[in-house]
């Protein structure tokens, strides 16, 4: 196994502020790359931006602003993003960066000399949006794009060409030597499909617009301006120093991309023709990850429905949200972000199993040792340490293979023998019975499952396994994961540190639906309903043509009120703490006519009556004066 890992997310378009998709892809390539750290593995991580083409032209002049002046803005915020969210990129690269345009007009050079370059003329269909070219047999009915649906442009233009037919063969023989190259299969299946059923020649070169890297003095052709994609799949290379000082170039042979599924063509097929041509070394990984959708759409500024990450973190805290993104989802699968099933994570994976564990740990060993645990052998618990070790030693193959979710799964089994164990050991009664020694094995027992735990959680969790670190008096590094986890490691004592509670549990969503991400924050704060949710709400006028009290209840009346439907509505209402049946009789209520029938002591109620309540009581709301049975009340 080498020493050495390389992983790169996605460049991000500077077209769009980042939204929880973009926050995915570098989520998962840092906990890739603090994984590959904490194994002491000499580690590279490159992330940045995609600056050039003409979707970004577009873009820059659409708000009066120059590309570059755009892109810095833009990117800024990328980088900005990431340094709140403590990802640990060694550099953030941008496609505007002069180390990367020099090596991208020598990979063009290189390609030219040996042939696989050619000048031709150019004639089909262009997608702006997508920096794609199609054929037309791949277009939608009215030669739309088969990716994003909109409209394609017609362009004849004389192009340079890469000959991306001669590779097929080396392309579908590369797949074939390893099945996990790509991942999910299933991707890497359709690829292959892609490829058997033909290649064609691809224009790498546009003369209708400016912004983009020249072609190399050599070629001596100045209208030019090189395709998108050959420029940004360029950065993985050039990001390590391979146009000038190679000084990061041994990072190459061990590269991992992770992407997102919608770019998987362009990184299987181009990139890896683009590699054989220059005659490099091909990745060892490429993993696709599905997409993150909102109410089955895909999110996109366009539709309105995007997620600000920033907004969930701030709201719930970096770390769980990123245990959240990791864990509910299998990686290569499109996932629907939803706040319940993030609050859910939090309450019962978080604060029950993990938290909890740790502070019944603490709890104990407070009042029964003054924090200071000790044990020698751990005879009583020989099961329980054998599945611990277990699932210890099947959790490298899981994150291997890239089921980050899996293998959070497999994890948690630790907390969850932990927390049964305690229960089933009964140590309240241990101590009771002056049976100390054995509660001293147990807590030896659970702080050593927690300090495995935070070792394998740290690359996903990394303060809040600090944190448990520090409570534990044990150290995340590669040394002690090396004893701990590969080695299989008991620790005999601990000195541990009393530390506030890990997780808050989560009551309520604590962002506003539909659109976390664009709500304001006054908004969110003072729960505003629009007029439309407000119009739902049917409210009525209506007589109390019949009035009695509920059996066995102070509280429930039952009434009949006539809202003019012919037959009056029955509704039970809790007033009867200030009102005597017989005293309603004939008078008129508010009603809200619209409510899901509801069972109250056993009986239906067909409704709900208005009333006032403060430090003087209860009062029903009425109309000022009588009005017809069954007005409406706007
Ligand atoms: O494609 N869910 O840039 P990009 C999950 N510049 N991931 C998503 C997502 C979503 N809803 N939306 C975007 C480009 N992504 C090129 C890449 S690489 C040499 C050049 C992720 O900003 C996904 O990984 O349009 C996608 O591939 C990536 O963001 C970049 O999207």
């Amino acid at each position: 196994m080498s020493d050495r890992f390389y992983v790169t997310s996605p460049i991000y378009y500077v077209n769009d502020i980042p939204h929880i998709g973009h926050a995915y892809s570098t989520i998962v390539c840092d906990v890739l790359a603090r994984n590959a750290r904490l194994k002491g593995l000499d580690t590279y991580f490159l992330t940045g931006t995609d600056e050039h083409g003409q979707k970004i032209e577009q873009a820059a002049r659409a708000k009066n602003e120059t590309p570059k002046a755009y892109a810095d803005k833009i990117s800024g915020e990328f980088r900005r993003l990431w340094d709140r969210f403590e990802i640990t990129y060694n550099r953030f690269i941008r496609t505007t960066d002069p180390d990367h345009e020099l090596g991208v007009q020598k990979a063009f050079e290189i390609m030219l000399k040996k042939g696989d370059i050619y000048k031709g003329e150019f004639e089909g269909r262009y997608c702006v949006s997508c920096e794609t070219f199609w054929s037309d047999s791949q277009l939608l009915e009215g030669g739309a794009c088969p990716d994003c649906g909109k409209p394609t442009t017609l362009l004849k233009e004389e192009n340079y060409f890469f000959r991306m037919s001669a590779y097929q063969d080396r392309l579908l023989k590369w797949y074939a030597s390893d099945e996990n190259l790509i991942l999910p299969k299933s991707r890497r299946n359709e690829v292959v499909r892609f490829v058997e059923s033909g290649l064609e020649d691809l224009s790498i070169t546009r003369t209708t617009f400016e912004w983009g890297i020249k072609l190399p003095k050599s070629a001596n052709d100045p209208k030019h301006v090189i395709y998108v994609w050959l420029d940004a799949l360029m950065n993985y290379l050039t990001a390590l120093g391979w146009s000038g000082d190679e000084k990061n170039m041994r990072f190459w042979s061990e590269t991992t991309h992770v992407i997102g599924k919608d770019i998987l063509r362009f990184h299987a097929v181009y990139w890896i023709a683009f590699l054989t041509s220059l005659d490099l070394p091909l990745p060892k990984r490429i993993a696709a990850h599905g997409w993150w959708t909102r109410d089955g759409a895909k999110m996109s500024k366009s539709k309105g429905n995007v997620i600000n990450p920033i907004e969930v973190a701030d709201a719930y805290g970096l770390e769980p949200f990123r245990y959240f993104l990791l864990r509910d989802v299998p990686f290569g699968q499109d996932g629907d972000f939803g706040q319940k099933a993030l609050i859910d994570r939090i309450n019962s994976d978080l604060a029950n199993d993990l938290g909890n564990l740790l502070n019944r740990l603490l709890g104990m060993a407070e009042k029964y040792f003054a924090l200071n645990i000790k044990a020698v052998n751990l005879p009583r618990f020989g099961e329980e340490k054998k599945a611990i070790d277990a699932i210890v030693s099947s959790l490298d193959p899981l994150f291997e293979a890239m089921q980050l979710h899996r293998y959070l799964e497999e994890l948690w089994k630790i907390f969850v023998i932990g927390n049964k164990t305690i229960t089933d050991f009964k140590p309240w009664e241990k101590m009771k019975a002056n049976q100390s020694d054995q509660v001293a094995e147990l807590l030896v027992f659970v702080a050593n499952l927690l300090a495995k735990g935070a070792l394998l959680l740290a690359p996903i969790m990394p303060k809040k396994c600090d944190e448990i670190a520090l409570a534990l008096g044990v150290a995340i590094d590669a040394p002690t994961r090396k004893s701990l986890i590969e080695q299989g490691g008991w620790i005999a004592s601990f000195s541990l540190t009393k530390i506030e509670p890990l997780f808050a549990r989560v009551e309520a969503p604590l962002l506003n639906e539909p659109n976390a991400g664009e709500a304001s924050a006054n908004e969110e704060k003072s729960n505003l309903i629009g007029i439309d949710e407000f119009a739902k709400v049917e409210l009525k006028v209506g007589a109390v043509v019949e009035a009695k009290k509920v059996e066995k209840s102070a509280k429930l009346l039952l009434l009949q009120v006539n809202l003019g439907e012919g037959k009056p509505r029955q509704i039970v209402a809790g007033i009867g703490e200030f009102y005597e049946p017989e005293a309603l009789i004939g008078t008129q209520v508010c009603v809200v006519a619209n409510l899901k029938p509801a069972k109250l002591m056993g009986i239906d109620s067909y409704g709900m009556v208005l009333a006032i309540k403060d430090q003087n009581g209860l009062r029903l709301a009425r109309p000022e004066s009588a009005a017809l049975d069954g007005s409406p009340i706007k």
